[in-house]
Formats: C-alpha cells, structure tokens, sequence
C-alpha cells in the first residue's frame, strides 16, 4: 500500500476546543493520503450538516418576530407556490433545537451550518429594537451545541429579508448595506464570543437573480436591472461588515469571515473553442460575479461582464451601464475582504453559445448570452435543476483553485432531492460519489479545502417548491403535528463519514 505525503498548505478547522467550538486556523499541515482507503485527515477535515432559518423555524410571527419577504410572498401569493404551501410551521425548529442537536449528535456531525432569521432578531429590520426572545432562541440553540460539542457555522442571510425593509427597496436600495451592517454588529455583539465562523450572505446569485431579477420572493421581476443593483448592494454590504468585524471584534484575527457562493459546473457542450469561450463566460456570470470583486487580486466585476454588459446597454440606448460601477474605495474594500470561500455546489450543466439576438428588453440572460443544458443520461433527481453528475465538483473546485489562488475553501452545501421515503440508496452514492470527488480534489490536485456541509439535515422547506423536494438525512412527517423526524438510510452512511473521516470500502446501493 503506497502512501503519499502531500504537503498542502491548510487551515485547520479546530474542533470541540471549549469555548471555541468551530475555528479555522491558518496554518502547514502534511497529509497523508492513502489511495486505497479514502479518508480526510481527521485534524485538518470536518463534517457538518447545513439548514436555513426561513426553511425549517416555523414561528412566523412567534413572540416579537416581524414578517419576512418569504412570509409575505407565501402568504399573498401561496399558488406562487408549487404545493402552495409556506413555512409558518415548517418542520418546527424554532420549538425543537434540542431535538435538532441530538439528531446531530447521531450523526457525530463535527459542527452545524445555520442561518439567523433577521427579523426575529431585528423585527423592524433597524437595530433600534431587538427581540429578546429571538436572542434567546439563538442562545439555547448555541448552547445545546456547544453542550454537545458541535461547531457553529453561522450565516447571517438566507433570503429572509424583514418586510419593512423591502418596503424601502430591498436590496436594490444602496442604503441597505448599512442597515446590514448595523444587523451584523448587532450579531457579533450578542453571539460573537461563542461564534468565530461567520458567512454573510447565502448565494447572492440565487436571491438577486431569482428574487429580484425574477419571480422568487420578494419578486422583483427586473432581470437586467435589479438583479445587478441587488448583486451591487450585497457585495459593498459584505465588504463593509467584513472590514467591520476585522476593526472592532477581531483585533487578534481568531475569527473567520466568508460568504457562501453557489457554482453549477458548467463545462463546454463540446471541445470547440466557442463552447469553452461560451462555458467560461458563463461561469465568470454565474460565479465570477460575486467572487472576483472579492476573491480575485484586480477586484471589481470580471472584465468579460464589465464588456458585455456596457456594450449591450449602449445597443438598446441606455445613457448608462445597467452594471453599476464601484468607487476606487468600494473596489479596495471588497478585493480580500474574505477568510475563506463558502462554496455551495449540486451540479453541472452543459454550455454552448446562445443565438446572440438581444431584445430591447434588459435581460440577464442576454447579456450572459449563453444556452445551458444538460446530458440525459445524467441521473436525475427530484429537482428539475440537479442532476447527478459528481466530477463536475472536481472540476469546480480545481477552477476555484486556479482562478483565484487557492482560496481556502468550507464546501457549505453539496446534496440531493429525492422521493419522500426511507431507503434513499440513491442520496448514499450521491454522497459517495461526490465526497470521492471532492477526496481527489483535495489530495490530487491540492485544493484546500477543509470542510464538507451536507444539505440538509432534515427535510425542509424547499422555496418555491414547498415541501414536494426533500432534501433530508432525517424524513419529516409534515402531518404529524410533532413533526416527527426518522433518520433515512443516509444518516446512517454520513455518520459512519462523519466519526470516521473515511469513505466506506464497500457500500451496496448503486445508482
Ligand atoms: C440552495 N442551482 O439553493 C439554497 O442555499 C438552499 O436554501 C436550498 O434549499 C438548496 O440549495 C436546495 O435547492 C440553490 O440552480 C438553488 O444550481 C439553485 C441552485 C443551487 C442551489
């Protein structure tokens, strides 16, 4: 049996450290990798399962919280909705965080990936009123977790921006990277002694662009248009909180502050030139967009949307870009303002260019101007968007690597959907099959990455799909008023992942 060391530069997750349950600490570390039997270096790898506030809290309007965009959309417009269903209840973990925890402790999960609802914690979105009872909430949640010894990765954002300030505009409004700001020191004052991992924003991509460039909620609708002052916002608000927490919380540097961007593989439809030009252009939209004004050492917009997007405005007559531009300041704020890349990946599509006929009417998609596909005989799962297909997470991380320096990377989100049910053997090789990809990734080609997040805990809320995708290592019963959870065949593969660090040799279920 041949062992490989490989030396790597890593940043150690340390865990189970009282006090200090997830913290990530630059650092040399050697590895040895041994072909045969696949396993993350237990020192320098942890496991984590990932949930957002919105998707399984319940307690809408519970003791002080204030409505969310998420409650409004649901509860005006529920046929919006693909069961027409909403998460006034969801799987009920604002009453059962106890219960949350020692599903975890099962699992022997090394930390846990959460999301804090703004307006339970803000319930006029300002921090001139804070809800006690949502700092409690988030109190007993930590403290269960520190009890059981499980980390805390905590996001700030998943999509539940308070009503009242998207009555103002939202994300479009410049003003609300302050007021985000304000929300953020308010965290770190109130959790920030117990948590030293923070992400400030779930996926810009997706709530920018299917929120306000499209119909999710709050529903913008403006593809073109709001979508890039959404992006704009989100990306000085982030600058600023990071600069924040590194002048006022973290003069000795033992805390960690990222942002959770989702990238899709997205590979050429074929060899030719146009295809990898297409395929490269798309990656630099879908991800390029929020990681090179912050990950990259030129910062601000990738030159190809800068290019694209000014050009196309100035053909349908614009006096401007529809791409706002930063200041010289707001470049140099944002350029490093990271510690690690929170990376949330599911899948790859094809891609090939689009038919370059742009309408008068701003598009999104016509300034990217590609065509996205898939291969049928990818195996599908219970999403539309997500098909099976795991080197595409190889790929993915080794273009991160590559394009931005080898950042230090938490994998924040990797997982399936399937059918209601206990036997998931299909969830089990998903989870095989990318964690091998990710196991390459990482001691073949060097990518530094130190955790792996899986999505999700439990079956949750799933957006504009309701309760129809499940997601889960742990089935939800929605109509048992306990909301009853039972493990599924995976949590049993994960938490053998998970204690051990290792893949199983062997495990028998196939796709
Ligand atoms: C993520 N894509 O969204 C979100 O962070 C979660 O809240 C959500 O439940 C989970 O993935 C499953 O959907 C994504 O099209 C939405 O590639 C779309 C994509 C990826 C992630």
């Amino acid at each position: 049996m041949s062992r490989y060391a490989v030396l790597l530069s890593l940043a150690v997750i340390w865990i189970g450290n009282p006090g200090e349950l997830v913290r990530l600490q630059k650092g040399e570390n050697i590895i040895s990798y041994n072909p045969a039997q696949l396993c993350f270096s237990n020192r320098s790898f942890a496991f984590g399962v990932a949930t957002a506030a919105y998707q399984i809290e319940g307690g809408w309007n519970a003791s002080g919280k204030s409505e969310s965009i998420w409650d409004r959309y649901t509860h005006t417009h529920p046929e919006w909705v693909y069961d027409h269903e909403n998460a006034d209840v969801a799987t009920d973990s604002y009453h059962k965080a106890k219960e949350d925890v020692q599903l975890m402790r099962t699992l022997g999960v090394q930390f846990y990936r959460f999301s804090i609802s703004w307006p339970r914690i803000l319930p006029e979105g300002f921090n001139n009123k804070i809800n006690e009872d949502g700092v409690r909430y988030y109190n007993e949640l930590l403290d269960e977790l520190e009890g059981n010894k499980i980390g805390a990765l905590v996001t700030m954002y998943h999509w539940d921006l308070p009503q009242s300030l998207q009555d103002l505009g939202g994300w479009t409004n410049p003003i609300m990277a302050d007021y985000f700001v304000d929300y953020a020191r308010v965290l770190f004052q109130t959790f920030g002694d117990r948590v030293k991992t923070w992400l400030t924003f779930n996926e810009p991509l997706t709530f920018c662009h299917d929120g306000y460039g499209g119909g999710d909620a709050p529903g913008g609708r403006a593809s073109g248009l709001e979508d890039y002052m959404c992006a704009h916002n989100v990306l000085r608000a982030h600058g600023m909180v990071y600069r924040m927490y590194k002048e006022e919380f973290d003069k000795d540097r033992q805390g960690y502050v990222g942002i959770s961007l989702d990238m899709p593989w997205m590979e050429p439809a074929s060899p030719s030139a146009a295809d990898k030009t297409a395929a490269e252009t798309a990656r630099q939209f879908l991800f390029g967009w929020f990681a090179h004004p912050i990950f990259s050492t030129q910062g601000d917009y990738p030159p190809i949307m800068r290019q694209r997007i000014d050009a196309i405005s100035r053909r349908q007559k614009f006096a401007r870009s529809r791409l706002p531009s930063f200041t010289e300041a707001e470049i140099i704020n944002i350029r490093g303002s990271y510690d690690f890349l929170g990376l949330n990946h599911y899948t790859t599509n094809l891609v090939k260019p689009g038919t370059g006929k742009i309408s008068l009417k701003p598009s999104y998609d016509d300034d990217m101007g590609v065509k996205l596909t898939v291969n049928p005989k990818w195996p599908k799962s219970n999403s539309t968007w997500l098909r099976v297909v795991p080197w595409g997470f190889r790929k993915t991380l080794n273009w991160i690597k590559n394009t931005y320096n080898n950042p230090l990377v938490v994998v924040t989100e990797n997982g399936v959907s399937l059918e209601k049910g206990l036997d998931d053997a299909k969830r089990v090789n998903y989870i095989d099959s990318y964690l091998r990809s990710l196991h390459a990734a990482i001691y073949k080609d060097g990518c530094d990455v130190v955790g792996y997040t899986h999505w999700s805990l439990l079956d949750n809320f799933e957006w504009m799909r309701g309760f129809s995708e499940r997601f889960g290592l742990f089935e939800v019963d929605y109509r048992s008023p306990d909301r009853t959870r039972t493990a599924r065949r995976s949590a049993h593969y994960y938490a053998t992942v998970a204690k051990t660090g290792c893949l199983p040799d062997k495990h028998d279920y196939k796709y």
